[in-house]
């Protein structure tokens, strides 16, 4: 083939042509043509030219279809932004050095096809494809999220092969919109096939199934020769039942001659009795098969549909999903896997959505685009809510953008062909415009169009909340605003101005070590009327899977290349600036609440609990309340379990038998125990499984972990002995088990919330990071030693006081510590000691047994639990403060032949214990550089600093920061 330096696809320099958003491309459509067709995926021709009018010349390398070409080989790497664009060039401009990647291959159209109408699918590709075959321009298309279909039957000849090419230009004028924030990269990311249809055929089809049990399909029909042969008609079937053709929308059509000898259109109606409806949790489909006949009755189309019934409505300042103001427990997820970028399988979707079941979510945002086909089927099969969002991103030029009308038609073009394509799904309950990308004309045209086209489903749009939560305008039915502080939600919700469903599209950034105050949302969410949850972002760490060795992308090859949310070693996860990018955001790429392999992060467990569906609290004499807190279904789908933790060590259980409620019911319920006179604090809680074999869990999964408290803790009194504690010259404990001895602690490996908060570079400049610790006196008295310290920061002093008291098996630890007024907000104030090597495990009374702080421990019980000190850290791409359990009452350290030490706290305390002292955690940028220590580094902290979420909105609450002046506490170190 020979490259024609005139290609009018290239001569149009469609790249620069924001109102050129397709040429010859076919119009979207909901018919599902992947079953039966000809998969073209697989390896291909590949070259990658420095621009797209440079000639194709070879070498030709190959590249694997579906998938993005910064991820295999080449030199063009993946670089990530947020915000600000990769390049200088304003809209619609690109740059010159534009990679530009030509697939090529033969395909060998099958001799049956003769006569069929051959149509090319090209699942996505970013940001502008051109296609040719046999040297033919085909057709352009932009639009990098979703599909684009182009009729092959003019160019090629069944029986003989074709070559297609398929050229994707990686900057574009729709780069401008497609700024989100995420790696760039460049590619074909979703499958290719080739298919074949009648000339005669289906054009689109639109499933409207309503809780009612009311059907009605509505189907277009063309014929690819023009002219509507005469008598065409169809049928449908719906688990078997026929579905006939509606005689009256036929007469209607005819009189009104809407229809003509080029376009049918025709319905099917049916209502099904008893339907089973479809929700989150009990996300009943119906299998809906629609047929398109020839006037002699054979079959010319068929497309086949699983569908579910149910409403959608806003009533008042309530969305309602069948009638019922539904909780949205959502969380944004972008197509994301570590070893292919954006190209994601099925059995990856699944395990996301299986992974959010499990940990109770129920509904996603798209962000920022639309997510592969398959997402929604499986939102439809296992149960979601969809936000399902168009691929308008403008973030650094949104203001120029919104308003400009060379991008009118891309905004309208790309919001219509994801309501095309995704209406039948009864998990898509709202259509978002895009995101971030200011308010302008183009969102209201937009949205013209969806409320025209698709009048059953809410319509959002985050932009036009700056506008006001109670006046959206018309691009937004749902105020959903960004990471808005929840006082400010509640206090719009109890003003007496709200209008709308008050449901944020993001909040809660869940960026390295966060997620603090989630609890404190849903308990304002819970209580008042108007708020009805919203959205975290988000699902994905996007760390790429990088060799260390060379900085390259692994790959499709690197499975097994990582376990438990860390890669091998001589691998990380790479984040913005890793692939030698000069514009980039870090590693604010990393904020999920879940590792780039799916691991979930201890706030996955805060959120489980979050949103429990049974609930237990102390309220009868003797007894507890139980509450169906779902809006559907009963308790029949889980199984329960009594457990008794007892302060003295004891774990009782009794089996459970769960009460039938409806949704919203509660009952008293026996007490399982008589509770023991002795034992200490009393902990009753109620594992909750899964009772059988679900899509999405296994019979006996965990579902929650509802707890109460029965009994508080008994006062206890350690008695001195007549012994000598011996601290050095200095003052320091000597003690034979620890190799640092305990000083004060004021620092914390700053967390992303409290770098980019700021809160870290005030410790900085405060000098939490290096205190020089001066001991002022050493005072031996009757019984114990008592020494004073001073700890110097830049600009202040703390006073530190130890008084160290010898007692049985061991010595109490006593302490103050006078914070100046200056340091008002520090990350905490405790105690840091290390022990010997070979003290390997981990037993506490406490809550656990994941990761938990002050602001982020309602998902983690009151319990025994054990765990081996290498599991108690969580490698957080970007190392900071991790692996602190909160409300620790008691723990020991034990070697495999349990001897050891054992700590008892005066009060619930917040303690760590891990491999790493802070500064080697400060010190690191990636996981891979920790260096673990061989013994353990220990912190018992009076107060430690919630997590907040200041790296992206609100930082955690007053009530939990760390407040200057006078902190106590006490501890006792026995030896085991
Ligand atoms: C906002 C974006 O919508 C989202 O894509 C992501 O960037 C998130 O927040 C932060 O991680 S952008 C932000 C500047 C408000």
């Amino acid at each position: 083939m020979t490259d024609a330096p005139l290609d009018p696809l290239i001569a149009l320099r469609p790249w620069e042509a924001p109102e050129v958003t397709s040429w010859g491309r076919l119009p979207m459509n909901a018919v599902d043509r992947r079953p039966g067709a000809l998969p073209l995926d697989g390896d291909w021709r590949f070259e990658l030219l420095s621009a797209p009018d440079a000639p194709v010349g070879g070498p030709w390398s190959s590249a694997h279809v579906p998938g993005v070409w910064t991820m295999q080989g080449t030199d063009d790497l993946p670089q990530y932004t947020n915000v600000r664009m990769p390049f200088p060039e304003y809209p619609p401009h690109s740059p010159a050095a534009n990679p530009t990647g030509v697939y090529e291959r033969e395909v060998d159209v099958p001799a049956d096809w003769a006569g069929r109408r051959i149509v090319l699918q090209v699942g996505a590709a970013e940001s502008v494809l051109l296609v040719h075959v046999d040297g033919r321009p085909v057709g352009i298309s932009k639009d990098s999220h979703l599909a684009a279909e182009f009729d092959l039957t003019g160019v090629t000849r069944p029986g003989s092969p074709a070559t297609v090419r398929l050229t994707v230009v990686k900057w574009s004028d729709a780069s401008h919109i497609e700024d989100q924030d995420q790696w760039w990269h460049g590619g074909i990311t979703r499958s290719v096939l080739l298919y074949a249809t009648d000339p005669l055929h289906l054009a689109d089809v639109t499933v409207r199934a309503r809780y009612s049990g009311d059907l009605q399909v509505d189907c277009r029909v063309r014929d690819a020769g023009g002219a509507l042969p005469a008598g065409w008609y169809l049928t449908g079937e719906l688990d078997g039942r026929p579905l006939a053709q509606d005689a009256e929308f036929d007469r209607a059509n005819a009189e009104d001659e809407r229809v003509s000898d080029f376009l049918g259109e025709a319905r099917l109606l049916t209502t099904v009795p008893e339907v089973r409806t479809w929700n989150a949790e009990t996300p009943e489909l119906y299998d809906l098969t629609v047929r398109l006949h020839r006037a002699d009755g054979t079959v010319a189309d068929t497309s086949r549909h699983r569908i579910g019934f149910r409403d959608v409505e806003i009533v008042g300042r309530d969305l309602l999903v069948n009638g019922e103001r539904v909780f949205i427990r959502g969380v944004n997820r972008h197509d994301f896997h570590p070893l292919t970028g954006r190209t994601v399988s099925y059995d990856d979707m699944r395990a996301d959505l299986v992974l959010l079941k499990r940990f109770g979510f129920n509904a996603i945002r798209t962000a920022h685009y639309p997510n592969d086909p398959t997402l929604y089927d499986l939102a439809d099969e296992l149960g979601f809510y969809v936000v399902d969002e168009a691929d308008i991103e403008s973030h650094d030029h949104a203001h120029e953008i919104a308003d400009d009308p060379r991008y009118l038609n891309a905004f309208v073009d790309r919001v219509s062909r994801m309501v095309l394509r995704d209406k039948n799904h009864p998990s898509v309950v709202i259509w978002s415009l895009g995101n971030e990308s200011d308010y302008g004309a183009g969102h209201d045209a937009a949205a013209g169009w969806v409320r025209r086209h698709d009048p059953t489903r809410p319509l959002q749009y985050e932009g036009a909340a700056k506008l006001g939560w109670a006046d959206p305008g018309l691009a937004s039915d749902i105020a959903c605003p960004m990471y808005a502080p929840l006082e400010d939600c509640v206090a719009h919700a109890l003003s007496g101005e709200q209008t709308k469903p008050l449901i944020p599209c993001e909040y809660s950034h869940a960026m390295g070590n966060s997620s603090g105050t989630l609890a404190d949302h849903w308990a304002a969410i819970e209580a008042t009327p108007g708020l009805q949850g919203g959205f975290i972002w988000e699902f994905w760490d996007h760390g790429i899977l990088q060799r260390v060795s060379d900085g390259r992308p692994v790959g499709r090859g690197g499975a097994g290349l990582y376990d438990n949310g860390v890669a091998a070693p001589g691998y990380r996860w790479a984040y913005g600036g890793d692939f030698g990018e000069t514009i980039h955001d870090g590693a604010f790429i990393a904020d999920g609440v879940v590792f780039p392999d799916r691991t979930p992060k201890p706030a996955m467990y805060e959120h489980r609990e979050i949103a429990a569906p049974v609930r237990i609290e102390c309220f009868r004499h003797e007894g507890v309340v139980l509450t169906n807190h779902q809006h559907f279904r009963g308790f029949d789908w889980l199984a329960a379990v009594w457990e008794l933790s007892l302060a003295d060590g004891r774990t009782l259980t009794a089996p459970a038998e769960l009460p039938e409620l409806c949704p919203g019911e509660t009952a008293a319920v026996p007490l399982p125990f008589v509770l023991p006179e002795d034992g200490g604090e009393a902990w009753l809680t109620l594992r909750v499984t899964t009772a059988t074999d679900l899509p999405w869990a296994p019979r006996g999964t965990e579902v929650c972990v509802p707890q109460v408290r029965l009994r508080g803790p008994a006062a206890v009194d350690v008695a001195a002995v007549a012994r000598q504690v011996e601290v050095d010259g200095e003052g320091l404990l000597v003690h034979p088990l620890l190799t640092v001895a305990p000083t004060l602690s004021l620092w914390r490996a700053p967390t992303d919330n409290d770098e980019l908060g700021g809160m870290a570079q005030r410790w900085r400049n405060w000098g939490l990071d290096a205190l020089v610790r001066k001991v002022v006196s050493v005072r031996q008295d009757a019984g114990h030693v008592t020494v004073e310290a001073e700890y110097a920061g830049a600009t202040g002093v703390v006073r530190h006081r130890q008084v160290l008291t010898p007692v049985e098996g061991g010595v109490r630890v006593e302490e103050e510590a006078e914070l100046p007024e200056a340091f008002d907000d520090v990350a905490r104030v405790g105690t840091v000691f290390e022990t010997m090597a070979g003290l390997d495990l981990l037993d506490w009374f406490g809550q656990g047994p994941w990761e938990s702080y002050p602001d982020r421990s309602a998902g983690a019980p009151v319990g025994h639990h054990s765990l081996p000190v290498d599991d108690l850290f969580t490698p957080y791409l970007r190392p900071q403060e991790s692996g602190g359990r909160h409300g620790v009452r008691r723990f020991t350290l034990s070697a495999t032949d349990a001897t050891g030490l054992a700590v008892v706290l005066d009060e619930p305390r917040q303690v760590s214990v891990t491999r790493y002292r802070a500064e080697d955690l400060t010190a690191a940028t990636h996981h891979d550089e920790l260096v673990p220590r061989t013994g353990c580094v220990v912190h018992i902290d009076a107060a430690h600093r919630g997590l907040g979420t200041a790296s992206c909105g609100p930082d955690t609450f007053p009530s939990y920061r760390v407040a200057p002046g006078l902190h106590r506490w006490s501890w006792t170190l026995r030896v085991l």
